[in-house]
């Protein structure tokens, strides 16, 4: 053990990434609390446990503290998996407690860093982007679909518990790496979902299908493209990290084949999806930089008539 375990660890979202983290941070021995909205659901976490399905298969059964309420537990650091429409509801509950706790966000999507930073003050804000895939089995099962990358850093400059938090995340098992630039890593991810998440929610496809199948990695590509050009007009990447965007888009594609997207998890689930906060915010910020996104404009309005289905 090393040392972390009187840390309170709150994490809010009981989705794939949400319940991952919880299952790493409580085989870690650490004092993790997991923060749902229904209260069926933390019932079954909390009578039931929370099953890891390891990529092999192993299913191991975790005892989980399951709550609906935050002020319960009065946390020192909470983690943010809530999608990223719901970053303001879930920072203004983070704001109604008695003191400030530090928040990461692990959350996918260009803009949950302004809200919180907006709400609680740069200070307390840190982000986390994730490559790892996990799939939400049921509300109490989490399947591990690829090992990936943590990287970690202060929302506007170094925070001083960003070093506390990789140690944290470290110790449970997480392959750390501090950023040192949150804004231009947030894109690098952004540009790595905006290729992924909406075309394997179109074509009901594993993320690996993008990089084998021509006909949807064009598009993907194309998207990322797009995004890519957008990030260097606003000056956050060079020309270059544009261009390895989408290499490293098709790289993540190819390591986390077995996993179903967040987003395709989501449409499959008839839940709204997070298209809005990365091809919907590529379009909008296109318009504002005089950037073409005619994909990305496609994907949107693909989404829109196919939720309609
Ligand atoms: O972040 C993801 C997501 O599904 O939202 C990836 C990395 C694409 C893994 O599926």
């Amino acid at each position: 053990m090393g040392g972390n375990q009187n840390i309170r660890i709150t994490i809010m979202g009981g989705g794939a990434i949400g319940k991952l983290a919880a299952a790493k941070f409580i085989q870690a021995g650490m004092d993790a609390t997991l923060l749902v909205r229904r209260v069926e659901q933390a019932q079954q976490l909390n009578e039931k446990g929370l099953v890891l399905i390891r990529t092999d298969g192993e299913r191991i059964v975790f005892r989980v503290k399951a709550a609906v309420d935050m002020h319960a537990n009065n946390p020192d650091v909470v983690i943010l998996t809530v999608k990223s429409f719901d970053t303001e509801p879930a920072a203004k509950q983070v704001a109604s407690l008695a003191r400030t706790p530090f928040v990461l966000s692990m959350q996918n999507g260009l803009g949950n860093g302004d809200t919180l930073s907006r709400i609680l003050g740069d200070q307390f804000v840190l982000l986390g982007l994730t490559t790892y895939g996990a799939t939400s089995v049921s509300d109490c099962e989490v399947a591990e679909r690829g090992e990936g990358e943590l990287v970690l850093g202060g929302f506007r400059k170094t925070n001083p518990i960003t070093h506390k938090l990789s140690a944290i995340f470290t110790e449970a098992g997480w392959n750390v790496r501090i950023g040192y630039d949150m804004q231009k890593e947030v894109w690098k991810k952004a540009l790595v979902n905006i290729g992924i998440n909406p075309i394997t929610a179109i074509y009901r496809v594993t993320n690996g299908e993008i990089a084998k199948r021509g006909e949807l990695k064009e598009i993907a590509v194309a998207a990322v493209k797009e995004a890519g050009n957008v990030a260097v007009a606003l000056g956050v990447l060079t020309p270059q990290e544009a261009e390895e965007g989408i290499e490293r888009m098709v790289q993540v594609a190819a390591d986390t084949a077995d996993n179903r997207s967040s987003m395709l998890q989501d449409v499959e689930k008839g839940r709204r999806t997070e298209i809005d906060s990365l091809n919907g915010a590529i379009v909008r910020l296109g318009e504002e930089m005089s950037v073409d996104t005619p994909v990305n404009r496609q994907i949107v309005e693909k989404m829109r008539v196919f939720r309609m289905l």
